[in-house]
């Protein structure tokens, strides 16, 4: 091997270690994100639907930890099997889903955070090579535990818009939560 490509290696490791890095921080800043949206409303209304037809903050809520608990599920799956099958997952029908809604959106909140907490702390001891252990998912070519973060994050940043925006009907946000 040459130098100039260990010098490469090293740039793409260095580069792979700060991408997962940067996965974490957008997970760890959600879980302080939704504290301060979610602060300051009481029950009835997290549960209004201030866009018509739209889900409520709660709803919203409930969406984003019944899909934490699924890719915690699915990281089981790729770090403990050979390639494992994923299967597609959406909210349509999902009674898990429906369920969460008889729990309050204070009890939603604190498990939902409760759990991220548990999701970073697994996520920060994986090595670079579990970063990248597959897993064949029917939308997706070159799914990994990677991806799935990467997937998680975005996914969750697009439901905090919305959040936001559902929000702001109740006046001021507050700094923090
Ligand atoms: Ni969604």
């Amino acid at each position: 091997m040459t130098s100039s490509n260990k010098a490469s290696m090293a740039d793409s490791a260095r580069a792979e270690r700060a991408a997962h890095e940067r996965i974490l921080a957008r997970l760890r800043d959600h879980a302080i994100e939704l504290r301060r949206l979610f602060a300051g409303l009481d029950e009835e209304s997290l549960s209004r639907h201030t866009v018509p037809g739209k889900w409520s903050l709660k709803e919203l809520l409930c969406h984003i930890s019944r899909v934490q608990r699924v890719f915690d599920a699915r990281l089981d799956a790729l770090l403990s099997e050979e390639n494992p099958v994923i299967a597609k997952y959406g909210p349509e029908g999902d009674i898990l889903f429906e369920e969460m809604a008889d729990h309050t959106a204070v009890e939603t909140l604190d498990e939902f955070l409760a759990e991220r907490e548990q999701l970073l702390t697994r996520l920060e001891k994986l090595s670079p090579e579990d970063w990248h252990r597959p897993g064949r998912h029917p939308e997706f070519a070159d799914y990994d535990v990677n991806l799935q973060m990467d997937y998680l994050a975005h996914h969750e940043a697009h439901h905090v818009y919305q959040m936001f925006q559902r929000r702001t009907p109740f006046g001021k946000v507050p700094a923090e939560g």
